[in-house]
């Protein structure tokens, strides 16, 4: 096959003196950062579905995107075709891992039975260039959104067949993710969600979405696949709630439906947005309650409310972004998954490689800025002197459960008032992470 993007070699590390728009200027996938290597901490994950199936439509006008390999056409040579372009491309930009939807990958056919063989035939091209270039899957996901038979979604559709949809194209892309040795399995609740209570059963349809994510960690364990299986909030869009709608309504329906020893989550920084949080906010959420499992990394447009996807590059977003993976151990089974897409006017194929590059080398200077303000040391010890009055005395007593109502009266009645507090020292803080940027 001739190559896609013939006037592009592999994207190399030429340091911030570059002036290269094709090389990484921070990304150095060797560098040692806190005792890993970039490419270990950052794991780097290129998505299928923007990247290789995003045309640029908009609900004012078709794609604008020049993509000279794809015929157009819903063959699955040509799906066969785009697979190996997908891997040029990834395997150019150095990115150790990809992402993909079942729909993103293989066209469906006219009924289940011929849809999955599709899905066979293309993912026998993905395993042979997974083989040929090293790059492996970070996720696996089933596409139970675009086709109009989820219109009132899936595992918590009105329509029980529609359910059994759901569940059967779960089965087959765990199959399929095991087969190309995926190293986790990503549920978004696409149109998990409702436009009007007048006509949804609310209780009804969580039960039902949960004994749906139940049976898929049943048939992990039956077919011997280890990887992690991720939840990923949104708060809307397309519903208008959504019922994963952000990092701790998760947690709560996990936990209520005991799944939560099964799951992490996987967060994604628009998501974030999109739920009035920041994405700080949420990776803490998630990190504190030992789920913090992947992201999804992109951004949104300070004026614009919907899910723009665009790529990251604000330096103060990866910053904080790596100042809470860190914190909170480090990436493991998952990764920096750039679920981002060029912009409409973003047209030609190079921009695809602008659009990573630049994510990457914002996520990478994020990764050494966090490390440099871990080993300086003073935010980490801000905080923890904050809290000074839990280590010893009657803080420790109350942490460790050993005191009561009655005794903090007795200690509050003999001292009169609290001792004086001290300032928060936001801005003083906010100083100290420009002083690394
Ligand atoms: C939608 C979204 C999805 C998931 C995978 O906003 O983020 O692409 O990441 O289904
Ligand atoms: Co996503």
């Amino acid at each position: 096959m001739q190559p896609a993007f013939p006037t592009i070699s592999k994207i190399a590390y030429e340091g911030k003196e570059s002036r290269n728009p094709l090389a990484f200027k921070h990304y150095n996938p060797h560098e040692i950062v806190e005792g890993k290597t970039m490419r270990d901490h950052l794991r780097f994950a290129v998505v299928y579905w923007h990247t290789f199936r995003g045309m640029g439509s908009d609900p004012f006008g078709p794609g604008t995107a020049v993509r000279p390999w794809d015929d157009g056409s819903n063959s699955v040579a040509n799906a066969q075709k785009r697979a190996r372009v997908a891997f040029e491309f990834i395997e150019k930009l150095d990115a150790p891992f990809y992402c993909w939807h079942d729909r993103d990958v293989a066209p469906e056919g006219k009924n289940l039975r011929e849809t999955n063989k599709n899905f066979d035939a293309v993912a026998k091209v993905l395993k042979v260039e997974q083989k040929r270039t090293g790059i492996k899957l970070l996720w696996g996901t089933a596409n139970l959104f675009s086709n109009p038979r989820f219109v009132h979604g899936a595992g918590t559709s009105c329509n029980a067949d529609v359910f059994a949809y759901a569940a059967a194209q779960i089965k087959k892309a765990l199959e399929v993710t095991h087969d190309l040795g995926g190293a986790g399995y990503t549920f978004w609740g696409g149109r998990e969600g409702y436009m009007t209570l007048l006509n949804t059963d609310m209780k009804r349809e969580l039960d039902h979405l949960a004994k749906l994510l139940h049976m898929a960690v049943d048939y992990k364990k039956q077919i011997g696949f280890k990887g992690q299986f991720y939840i990923e909030p949104k708060p809307k869009e397309p519903t208008k709630h959504q019922y994963d709608s952000d990092a701790a309504a998760c947690l709560n329906f996990l936990r209520e439906y005991d799944l939560l020893p099964h799951f992490k989550l996987n967060l994604e920084t628009n998501h974030a947005t999109l739920a009035g949080h920041t994405m700080q906010h949420e990776l803490e959420v998630a990190g504190a309650a030992g789920a913090l499992g992947s992201i999804d990394a992109n951004t949104g447009d300070e004026l614009l409310g919907w899910d723009t996807d665009q790529f990251p590059t604000s330096i103060y977003l990866t910053t904080h972004t790596m100042l809470a993976i860190l914190k909170y151990g480090g990436l493991t089974t998952g990764g920096v998954n750039f679920d981002a897409k060029v912009r409409r006017e973003s047209f030609e194929p190079v921009d695809l490689f602008h659009a990573h590059i630049g994510g990457m080398d914002a996520f990478a200077r994020g990764l050494k800025i966090a490390a440099a303000i871990r080993k300086d040391g003073r935010l980490a010890q801000f905080v923890k002197q904050r809290y000074a009055s839990w280590d010893t005395g009657m803080g420790a007593k109350i942490e460790k459960g050993r005191t009561t109502l009655k005794e903090l009266e007795t200690h509050m009645l003999k001292q009169g008032e609290v001792a004086p507090n001290v300032s928060g020292r936001q801005e003083f803080l906010e100083n100290l992470i420009n002083e690394f940027i």
